[in-house]
This record gives structure tokens, C-alpha cells and sequence, in this order.
């Protein structure tokens, strides 16, 4: 069975949130973090860098949660992707993790970035329900968990952009969603 590491509260649960959408069994293995069990010899053999997420999918490993949801989004698609829906998900993935997790949650970032980069997506979520289109895909967990993190972690204001509370008040109500980050808030 697919192995996720985490620590309880951390970003594993936004993999963890993507399996329970796609239905696929896995075990989580919970380090100690305040403990430092992800420093330690046999949790740097998974990951060396010594963060979390990371999987073992048998013998393979994996960490990085985008490189992770990238991968188990073309692992359990029904229909092999092509170079073009690979570029889209990957353009998504790391949007998320890189331009708006820092534009948001970087404190110096936030005044300069936060209201482009929410504008932005509230333009998007008026005309249409998910990222990209009528259909949930990895693109909502990975740009999803980082604006549903908002209002667990900052006390920002959203109302200038109805149009990402109701996609943050959507993914929310997901029962995957609920088991996983959800139960953490
Ligand atoms: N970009 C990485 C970030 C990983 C990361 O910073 N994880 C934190 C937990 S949320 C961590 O492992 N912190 C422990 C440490 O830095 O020692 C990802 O998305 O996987």
C-alpha cells in the first residue's frame, strides 16, 4: 500500500486530501516532528532534504507535494495526459506553491501580491466553478489547499473577492477535503 509521511499538522494533508479524492489506499505515517523524527537517518533515506511530504509507492519514492500530486494525478487518470494537459496541471502546481503560497503567506509578499494574484483568480472562479472548467482536477487541490489555508492561518479579508470565499466554501464542503485538512481546522 502507498505510503504518505507527514507530520499531524502539515502540508501532507494536502496529499493526503488528493488520495481521499481519488480513492486510493494508502497509510499515513505520522512522524513525531516536534520530536525531529523527520531528521533522523531513516526518514532522510525517504527524503534527504528532511521535510514532508514525502510517498513510497512500493519501491519508489517521491517528495515535494506538487511533484507528488503531479504524479499521482497521471498515475490514476483514466485517459493517458498530453504534453499539453501535463503543462497545464504543472503550470497550476506550481503556481500554487510557489508565486501564491509566497505571495500570500511571505508577510513582505502580501501587500504587493496578495491583491493581483486574488483578483486574478476571482476573475476565474465568477465565470466557472474549478480551475479549469466544469471538472475538479489536481489544479484545485494544489491552488485549492493553499487559499483554503488562508483563513485556518491568517486573518486576511477575502470580501474584496466573493468569487474565491464561494470556491474556498465549495472545495471546503468536499467530504475529502473535510476528512483531511478540514478536520485539522
Ligand atoms: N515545498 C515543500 C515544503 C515542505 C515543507 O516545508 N514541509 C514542512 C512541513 S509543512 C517541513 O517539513 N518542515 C520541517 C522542517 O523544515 O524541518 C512541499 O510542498 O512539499
Amino acid at each position: 500500500m502507498l505510503k504518505l509521511y507527514g507530520g499531524a499538522r502539515s502540508r501532507a494533508s494536502i496529499v493526503q486530501w488528493y488520495l481521499e479524492e481519488l480513492s486510493v489506499p494508502y497509510e499515513f505515517v505520522i512522524l513525531d516532528m516536534q520530536a525531529g523524527e523527520h531528521r533522523q537517518p531513516e526518514y532522510l533515506a525517504i527524503n534527504p532534504i528532511g521535510k514532508v511530504p514525502a510517498i513510497a509507492d512500493g519501491d519508489f519514492l517521491l517528495w515535494e507535494s506538487g511533484a507528488i500530486l503531479l504524479y499521482l494525478a497521471e498515475k490514476y487518470s483514466k485517459t493517458p495526459f498530453s504534453l499539453e494537459q501535463r503543462g497545464i496541471f504543472s503550470q497550476w502546481v506550481i503556481f500554487a506553491n510557489s508565486t501564491l503560497a509566497t505571495g500570500i503567506f511571505v508577510e513582505v509578499n502580501r501587500e504587493k501580491e496578495a491583491p493581483r494574484l486574488l483578483s486574478a483568480l476571482n476573475e476565474i472562479f465568477g465565470k466557472q466553478p474549478f480551475l479549469l472548467g466544469d471538472d475538479f482536477t489536481v489544479a484545485d487541490v494544489a491552488v485549492g489547499s493553499i487559499l483554503a489555508y488562508i483563513p485556518i492561518m491568517l486573518k486576511l479579508d477575502l470580501s474584496a473577492y466573493p468569487a474565491v470565499l464561494n470556491y474556498i466554501s465549495q472545495i471546503s464542503e468536499r467530504p475529502a477535503y473535510q476528512k483531511t485538512i478540514g478536520g485539522r481546522s
